[in-house]
């Protein structure tokens, strides 16, 4: 019986360990200044954002790619940015320091729209 309880105690202090163990793991990973990578990658194909609406956290890197045989944009309405008329398989980044709502669409087909929820 006394052998049964040891043997819970010893499985609980074990998964606390673990806990502060998991907790500790990615403090220090913080500290190092290694934070978790902040990137979402949007695909344009068919004349569409592959990603329609998506919300991310501030600081968010969103990379851009266009997929399609013709050239796209990626426009802020607010005008926070601006691609070049992006190529076959070109790319455009904005990193997303404040928070808001911040739609976007393509200038050379404007009924390609999309919106990055910033939190
Ligand atoms: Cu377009």
């Amino acid at each position: 019986m006394s052998t049964l309880r040891t043997r819970l105690n010893a499985l609980a202090i074990g998964a606390a360990v673990v806990t502060m163990t998991a907790m500790y793991g990615t403090s220090a990973h913080a500290a190092q200044g290694n934070p978790p990578v902040k990137t979402v990658a949007i695909e344009i194909d068919n004349f569409k954002f592959g990603i329609v609406s998506i919300d991310v956290t501030v600081g968010t890197t969103v990379t851009w790619t266009n997929r399609d045989d013709v050239p796209h944009t990626v426009v802020s309405v607010k005008k926070l940015f601006k691609s070049p008329p992006l190529d076959t398989e070109e790319t455009f980044s904005y990193t997303f320091n404040e928070a808001g709502t911040f739609e976007y669409y393509c200038s050379l087909h404007p009924r390609m729209t999309g919106t990055i929820v910033v939190k």
